[in-house]
């Protein structure tokens, strides 16, 4: 039937006055139909009486064109394991209304757009110009071979009507299928084969052991090999890679060039290759190397670091390249090109995914587009599609960017080249991320101890019968008439280089801390530097701070707010939590750190402590005080992030490992919430430097403490971070002053060397009256890891230790009893514990004192588990514990009962 069967001639009429009065009120194939209709009209001006069946069938062959571009990819022939479909229900003649018949008619296919202003004529040139006539017959040849063969494509979801525009032509004049020469041919089929063989080589020489075999998608080669050439052509200058297990020493060898025999040297477990840490296993390591291509030009390729955890890398990718970008200044989108491969799924089921795709387009995460190479074996481990994915495609998750998705036969080099190459045209034009589906198999099991017939038997045994993909070229080139001679035996040269590499010493390799680490040192040093900075410095930077442009009218409270942190840093006293993070941000900014500051609502703050942007009331224009004082070419970013922890961290994570002379800071809205990036912090943060020699300086901002808001806004879950810590691999800080945060912030960027710094920061207490600080606590000194007690020891009869707003709540109830029996020790810094400082902050009392560790969390989480075995044995004996008992929730739901207990505790803390 076709598609206007359903509707009636009056339903239809009061569609036409609709589209009449805006065609936009329409779906686009009724645009198309009525936009035909008008065109049949407009053939024959005066005419009254146009034939309605005429003027019906241009109207369907317009929509015809319109849902080939949209929905061809169903009829497309991309899958090497099924045979090619020959029809679709919504793809044929009769979902039109035409017929057969109608196949020899002409129709026209061009026609002018409608001005989009009411008044202004249509181009009356394009009226004439642009109209085209052909036959059914050849259009829908056009529209099938187009969008039919090796080539799917999804991009009518586009709405940007020039983009679309864009793909349309550069796909239907060469049909998806332009003419490569003899020559670009003889590449493919050598990239082919290279891949082929290293496989083959690698298999005979170190059977069984793990590579995860590109064999049935050999065709990543030279495809990659295309995209770094391309890349360069367009004067990209850094392609910077992330990929998967798949494949990857496949591409590390043939597309990077890696020595062969630094990749054998892995294989036969050679250590001596100077790993430092406890290093990874070869297919996660990164790999750097610049390549200069036959025309002379040059390019920086980089193969990330990737752990086994899919998709993990790609925001730290893509916070990586944004780095680069940013340094590299204006321009730079399009000179540092983010490239990731994805296994098909992985893609379709880690939302880390989505989430990248998310970051794509917003204003402090973009990075000009990157280009997404989905390698679809078919297969997941043993998982089939049927069981990974709910969406048609695994590509599906490209959709919520409208990412041109395009979908290509995996024994087709030739389309697989043709769409990588629009793909990249497509990102460095429009600055947007595009997808390359390469729809494959996988010749061997998952790994290569590892047997597919167990599972997959049918489907293998089709496997089986697929020749290589560069044999099946091969003969196809042999068929096209490329001779003999020219096509060569496969292998030659490279074989011989592969057979040579097996017997040749590794050489050096990539051992990080170049580039913009050069100055910096590998080894962490427990001294904190000097962070002091002088009165008249602070005093000038506050007073900045608290202007404001002429004319611009901020909120009265905001304008109170600026004035009063000034008036503190003036009065040199009362300075909270938020003048304190002001002034290391100012001070570091006027000495030439930038700083970029990301995550919810940081801007604001979650708790209103920061303001680092201001709003005018009238206007909405923004002010950034902060900005005003940076110098020496710094300058400060705060973003407010999409809802995201794990690929927000992930992006800044990427962002500090290219950045080590900046302050990177992520703010959690509540520490809490930073267990949604957890993969990052285990992956990344934590162990970058000891398994693939990446430090990072990367700052986050987790508030924490008991408050009574319930289970979920209460913990950072200290106890995590402290249970990763080994090696000096991080520095986990609790400081319970202002003026202590300011120093850590400072250090973090004053320090010889970079570790990631955590930061549990405060809630209630931004606002304590005795959580301030005074200015000369920020004129000299420095962090203080340990702070010890300031009472009398002669008096004192029991010492409690403790970190962070715990501290607050014993001295208030100390100063308020006049206890001078009892001292506190803070704990400001747990990793790397100074246990030097903690000695000696212990050894100031006589014996007799009572020693306690004092926390408001539960047994089983906050510091106690980490520091237990410490103070046995500086004691000489367990220290007594007070605190909540172990729990299965950070903290109770109920206001009352949270508050009950944390008396109990502070009860219990005071009798001894
Ligand atoms: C987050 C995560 N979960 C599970 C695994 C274990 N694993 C390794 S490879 C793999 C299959 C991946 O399939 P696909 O993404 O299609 O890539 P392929 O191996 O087929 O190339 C799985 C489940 C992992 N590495 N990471």
């Amino acid at each position: 039937m076709s598609f206007l069967g359903n509707f009636t001639p009056q339903w239809i009429e009061a569609q036409f006055l609709l589209w009449r009065d805006d065609p936009e009120k329409l779906g686009a194939e009724w645009r198309a139909f009525f936009d035909g209709f008008e065109l049949g009209e407009s053939e024959f001006p005066g005419k009254k009486c146009l034939d309605p069946e005429l003027a019906l069938k241009q109207s369907a062959v317009l929509s015809l064109i319109y849902r080939y571009r949209d929905i061809g990819h169903l009829l497309a022939c991309t899958d090497p394991l099924s045979p090619c479909k020959i029809d679709h229900p919504l793809l044929s003649l009769a979902a039109f209304g035409l017929e057969p018949a109608d196949l020899e008619r002409t129709f026209y296919v061009k026609r002018c757009r409608r001005s989009p202003s009411p008044g202004v004529p249509d181009d009356p040139e394009c009226m004439t110009a642009q109209r085209q006539a052909a036959t059914l017959r050849e259009i829908l040849a056009i529209m099938r071979q187009t969008y039919c063969r090796s080539i799917g494509v999804e991009f009518m979801y586009i709405q940007e009507p020039a983009e679309r525009q864009w793909l349309i032509d550069r796909m239907e004049t060469v049909r998806n299928r332009p003419q490569f020469s003899v020559e670009e041919k003889l590449v493919i089929l050598g990239k082919l084969r290279e891949a082929a063989l290293f496989e083959g080589f690698l298999n005979r020489k170190f059977m069984g052991q793990t590579r995860f075999s590109l064999e049935g998608g050999e065709v990543l080669v030279p495809q990659l090999d295309a995209v770094v050439t391309q890349a360069a052509r367009f004067g990209v200058s850094d392609l910077i890679l992330g990929m998967p297990h798949r494949g990857r020493l496949n591409v590390l060898a043939n597309v990077f060039r890696r020595p062969l025999e630094n990749i054998f040297a892995e294989f036969k477990d050679n250590i001596e290759l100077g790993v430092v840490g406890e290093g990874d296993v070869k297919y996660h390591r990164g790999f750097s190397v610049d390549r200069e291509l036959p025309d002379g030009s040059r390019i920086h390729l980089t193969m990330s670091v990737n752990p086994s955890h899919l998709e993990a890398i790609d925001p730290v990718l893509q916070g990586k390249c944004r780095a680069r970008q940013d340094r590299y200044g204006a321009g730079a989108a399009k000179k540092v090109l983010p490239v990731l491969i994805h296994g098909d799924a992985a893609f379709a089921g880690q939302g880390v995914v989505a989430e990248t795709f998310n970051l794509s387009q917003l204003s402090g995460y973009r990075t000009g587009g990157t280009l997404h190479i989905v390698l679809n074996n078919q297969i997941g481990f043993t998982t089939l599609p049927v069981d990974a994915r709910s969406s048609r495609y695994a590509t599906d998750a490209a959709k919520i960017v409208m990412a041109p998705v395009f979908h290509v036969h995996g024994e087709d080099p030739e389309a697989v080249i043709f769409a990588t190459r629009l793909a990249l045209e497509y990102r460095q034009t429009f600055g947007r991320d595009v997808v390359v589906e390469i729809i494959c198999y996988r010749r061997r099991g998952h790994n290569e101890g590892d047997e597919p017939f167990f599972t997959q038997p049918l489907l293998y045994e089709r496997i089986k019968e697929r020749l290589p993909v560069h044999e099946i070229y091969a003969a196809w080139l042999r068929e096209s008439g490329v001779s003999e001679r020219d096509l060569g035996e496969p292998g030659e040269g490279f074989q011989k280089r592969l057979e040579e590499a097996l017997t040749k010493e590794a050489t050096a390799v990539d051992r990080g801390f170049g580039g913009e680490w050069k100055n910096f040192r590998r080894e962490y040093s427990s001294t904190s530097p000097e962070t002091g900075v002088g009165r008249p410095t602070l005093t000038d930077l506050a007073d900045t701070l608290a202007k404001t442009p002429a004319g611009f009218s901020p909120h009265p409270r905001i304008a109170v707010f600026l004035k009063r942190r000034c008036e503190a840093v003036r009065n040199g006293e009362g300075i909270d939590w938020g003048t304190a993070e002001m002034l290391a941000f100012a001070s570091l900014l006027k000495e030439g750190t930038s700083i970029r500051l990301s995550g919810q609502d940081v801007r604001r703050g979650t708790f209103s402590q920061r303001h680092s942007v201001i709003y005018d009331i009238k206007n909405e224009d923004i002010f950034v005080p902060l900005a005003t004082v940076a110098a020496h070419g710094a300058a400060f970013h705060a973003f407010d992030s999409m809802l995201s922890e794990y690929a927000v961290l992930g992006f800044e994570f990427g962002y500090s490992l290219e950045s080590p002379n900046n302050l990177v800071i992520w703010e959690a809205q509540y520490g809490d919430f930073a267990n949604g990036a957890q993969v990052v912090i285990d992956e990344f943060i934590t162990s970058s430097e000891t398994k693939w020699e990446r430090a990072n300086g990367l700052t986050m901002l987790l508030p924490h403490g008991l408050e009574g808001q319930g289970p979920d806004h209460s913990s950072a879950r200290p106890e995590r971070f402290l249970q990763l810590c080994a090696e000096n691999n991080v520095q986990i800080t609790y400081p319970s002053t202002p003026a202590q945060y300011f120093h850590l912030l400072r250090r973090q960027v004053k320090q010889p060397f970079r570790e990631p710094l955590i930061v549990l920061t405060p809630k209630s207490m931004l606002r304590h009256p005795l959580c301030v600080s005074r200015l000369e606590e920020f004129t000299s000194g420095r962090f203080r890891e340990i702070l010890p007690g300031t009472g009398n020891p002669e008096k004192i009869r029991a010492v409690m230790l403790c970190s962070g707003k715990i501290f607050f709540e014993l001295l208030e109830r100390i100063l308020r009893d006049g206890r001078e029996d009892i001292d506190l020790v803070r704990i400001e810094q747990f990793y790397p514990l100074r246990k030097d400082l903690l000695g000696e902050a212990l050894q100031r009392y006589g014996s007799g004192v009572h020693f306690s560790w004092v926390q408001e969390e539960p047994a089983n989480m906050g510091g106690w588990s980490f520091i237990r075995p410490y103070l046995s044995e500086f004691l000489g004996k367990e220290p007594r514990y007070v605190g909540r008992t172990a729990a299965a929730s950070p903290a109770v739901g109920f206001p009352r009962i949270h508050r009950e207990k944390q008396e109990q505790i502070l009860e219990e803390a005071f009798t001894y």
